[in-house]
């Protein structure tokens, strides 16, 4: 992999043939030591995670399936945006080999057609208010032929979509240099409008009715915007305005 020549900040990658999760190897490392822009690849997960204690099926090597460990000068609060930063490189590389519509259900599944080709992971070790460090995981079906019966209706590769197999280590690259660019951008220049531009044009989520689960309670609202900080902003039936914060929107027919 040429990562490091290609305007990339990654410092070093460690590559597996197999490992339980991309995510959990890069918080190892970040727990243990003083290294950032390290970047975690594993030809198969046996215990791939999604969000909120789900699984990520990847336990066939036809993905790309990778975590990069960051240790950015920011407030806790703002490590939303690295996952809406990863979604936008995804979106983008993708577009590059093909001929897609590609959308971003907000704020970390990737969509074509409806189902769900990619998604972002994103964990944060935090304290006293400061972050120590964030791994962002990134899951795509690449060349993916079949999914098993549970997820089939929902999940999709880029090969099942568009008819080509493309190696991954192209699209590991492409990935990995488009999230750098966003990535420094907003951490060096403070310039996140770019990527917002990107999560607003391709979003799933925005001009429809979503569903929001807050605690415990599941109430209807139209999403209508993103705000500048990439929060999703809904209005409910009686009119009412709210931001609505990571992992309490489930949307329907998505
Ligand atoms: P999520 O919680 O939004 O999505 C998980 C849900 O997606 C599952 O409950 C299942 O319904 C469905 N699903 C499971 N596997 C797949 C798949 N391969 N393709 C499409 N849909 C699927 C999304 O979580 C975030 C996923 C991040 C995965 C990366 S891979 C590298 C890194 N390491 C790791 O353990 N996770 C991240």
């Amino acid at each position: 992999l040429l990562l490091k020549s290609k305007g990339s900040n990654v410092e070093e990658v460690f590559y597996f043939d197999s490992i339980n999760s991309t995510n959990e190897y890069a918080k190892e490392i970040g727990r243990n030591s003083n290294m950032e822009n390290v970047l975690v690849i594993s030809d198969i997960q046996t215990d791939g995670k999604g969000r909120l204690g789900r699984k990520w099926l990847s336990s066939e090597s036809s993905g790309v399936w990778m975590s990069l460990l960051l240790k950015p000068n920011l407030n806790p609060t703002d490590a939303s945006k690295i996952t809406q930063i990863a979604s936008a490189a995804i979106v983008t590389a993708i577009e590059e080999f093909y001929n897609l519509n590609v959308g971003i259900k907000w704020p970390n599944d990737i969509i074509i057609n409806g189902k769900k080709i990619a998604g972002v992971l994103t964990e944060m070790n935090s304290e006293l208010g400061e972050i120590n460090f964030i791994v962002v995981g990134i899951g795509i079906n690449v060349n993916t032929k079949s999914f098993p019966e549970e997820i089939s209706d929902i999940a999709s590769s880029l090969f099942l979509e568009s008819g080509l197999e493309i190696d991954r280590k192209k699209i590991i690259e492409k990935v990995i240099y488009y999230f750098y660019k966003f990535y420094n951008e907003y951490i060096k220049n403070k310039e996140f409008n770019e990527v917002l531009d990107i999560n607003k044009k391709k979003s799933v989520t925005l001009n429809r009715d979503v569903f929001i689960i807050r605690r415990n309670e599941t109430f209807e609202a139209y999403a209508y915007d993103l705000n500048r900080d990439g929060e999703l902003m809904v209005r409910d039936k009686d009119g009412k305005e709210s931001v609505v914060f990571y992992g309490e929107v489930s949307i329907r027919g998505v």
